[in-house]
């Protein structure tokens, strides 16, 4: 992978900690490393791979020559950077709720909705921490059956709130043995001991800024705008690691079986369910691990087609700052950062010309039959992928995809131009691929 010259917007808080820690055991190729952070942070020395870098503050040049720019500090600060950077022809990827629900922004998840980045303007958000492993097992678990509706409570971690949460949660249990009284800062009330049934601010309709998060965020990264889902979020006294209960119901009975036997196929998840020997997944075990954990996979008794189970993931790796560094590698591998885009690189924007070349690479010495030889070949991995979607195969690889092939088609036609494009519909049902079952766009010259 060629070097990439990277900013880091936050690099001192809870996530930024890690996010330099999993830069480093990713083996990330940085060739210019910026750190920026608040006002109370700048002058602060950082060794990263083995260079020390001193922590600056956000200004006007910030990101000059830069080809990808890391941001998670408060939404207020992503509103100025992200655009700023994308501005000066960087990619931002952010971990703020700023920008999610931006239809010109993609909020990916790249085990579930990878493609997504292709349509980036500049922007690219991360899912919150909460929604990234749901969308993970609800995607696992849509390839057996359609998902009907989906009723989630969360346990989260003080490390989502930041830095101070977590010394307040320490130093407040403290006290509490100890007989002092520490009054709460981060929350409404003390953390310590507690369990706070809220996590952000009010809505009108009664439920939580982040419990409405999940609902939205889930839905645009599974493509299901009107998947009928609910949320209840709650504040635990644990310092990394969000765990959810998770009670889905499909369109027909899932076993126990079935569900881990998805579930154990989904990259990025790990099935850890061995309820005789009480072994499932914990915060204490998950801390510091990449993976999405699964356990206490059942069943539900109260509906004939649903399922019920418990999901931990570490929320400041999986849930921020790993996901965010899969994003760039995975733009990185399809050429959609300025460094991919050309290592001859000037102060080139990140415009449709900018992109051109991964177009151009897409187009070249595919033929419609290759393309349609390498669908048959990764037949299984779609499915796992994109089952019950169209997808869009130019070059042998995926470069687009929608439930929607009335949106899929104008946009690829769009963007890849005049040629013959296999989109077929991957289905499960369609486990022998007949030529009559694939849709072939030849657009009119
Ligand atoms: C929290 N999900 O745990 C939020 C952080 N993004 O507070």
């Amino acid at each position: 992978m060629a070097g990439l010259n990277v900013v880091v917007v936050g690099a001192t808080g809870a996530v930024g900690t890690v996010f330099l820690k999993v830069l480093e055991q990713r083996k990330f190729p940085v060739m210019d490393l910026k750190l920026v952070a608040s006002p109370r942070s700048v002058g602060k020395r950082i060794r990263v791979r083995g260079k020390e870098y001193t922590v600056e503050a956000l200004g006007p040049d910030t990101f000059k020559g830069a080809d990808i720019a890391f941001v998670s500090a408060d939404g207020s600060i992503s509103k100025v950077a992200c655009p700023q950077a994308a501005q000066a022809g960087a990619v931002a990827i952010d971990d703020s709720s700023v920008f999610r629900m931006e239809t010109d922004v993609p909020l990916v998840v790249p085990e579930v909705n990878d493609d997504d980045l292709e349509r980036h303007k500049g922007i690219v958000s991360i899912p919150n921490c909460t929604t990234t492993p749901l969308a993970m097992t609800l995607h696992a678990l849509r390839q057996g059956a359609e998902i009907k509706r989906v009723t989630v409570a969360t346990y989260q971690a003080v490390s989502g709130t930041g830095r101070a949460a977590m010394d307040e949660l320490t130093e407040q249990s403290r006290a509490a043995l100890d007989g002092r009284e520490h009054p709460p800062k981060a929350y409404p009330h003390p953390i310590a001991f507690n369990l706070l049934p809220q996590v952000d601010s009010f809505l009108d309709n009664g439920y939580t800024r982040e419990e409405w998060k999940m609902v939205q965020e889930t839905r645009k990264i599974l493509h299901l705008p009107d998947l009928p889902i609910s949320s209840t979020c709650v504040r635990v006294p644990v310092q990394v690691c969000h765990s959810e209960a998770v009670h889905v119901e499909f369109d027909r009975p899932m076993t126990a079986a079935e569900a881990r036997e998805l579930l154990s196929r989904m990259p990025g998840v790990k099935v850890l369910d061995r309820p005789e020997q009480s072994e499932y997944p914990m915060p204490l075990q998950a801390a510091g691990t990449d993976e999405t954990w699964v356990g206490r996979i059942r069943q539900d008794a109260s509906h004939p087609n649903g399922l019920a189970f418990w999901v931990v993931s570490d929320n400041l790796r999986k849930g921020a700052a790993l996901n965010a560094i899969q994003i760039a590698e995975e733009m990185q591998r399809r050429e959609l950062l300025p460094a991919g885009r050309s290592q001859a690189r000037s102060s080139q924007k990140n415009t449709e010309a900018g992109r051109q070349p991964a177009k151009a690479h897409a187009q070249a010495n595919s033929t419609f039959e290759e393309d349609f030889r390498w669908y048959k070949a990764h037949k299984s991995e779609l499915l796992l992928k994109y089952g019950g979607v169209y997808v869009a195969i130019i070059g042998g690889r995926v470069v687009d995809s929608d439930p929607d092939f009335g949106k899929l088609a104008p946009r690829v036609f769009a963007k890849y131009g005049h040629r013959d494009t296999l989109m077929p519909h991957v289905t499960r049902e369609d486990r022998t691929i007949e030529m009559p079952s694939l849709i072939t766009v030849i657009p009119a010259q």
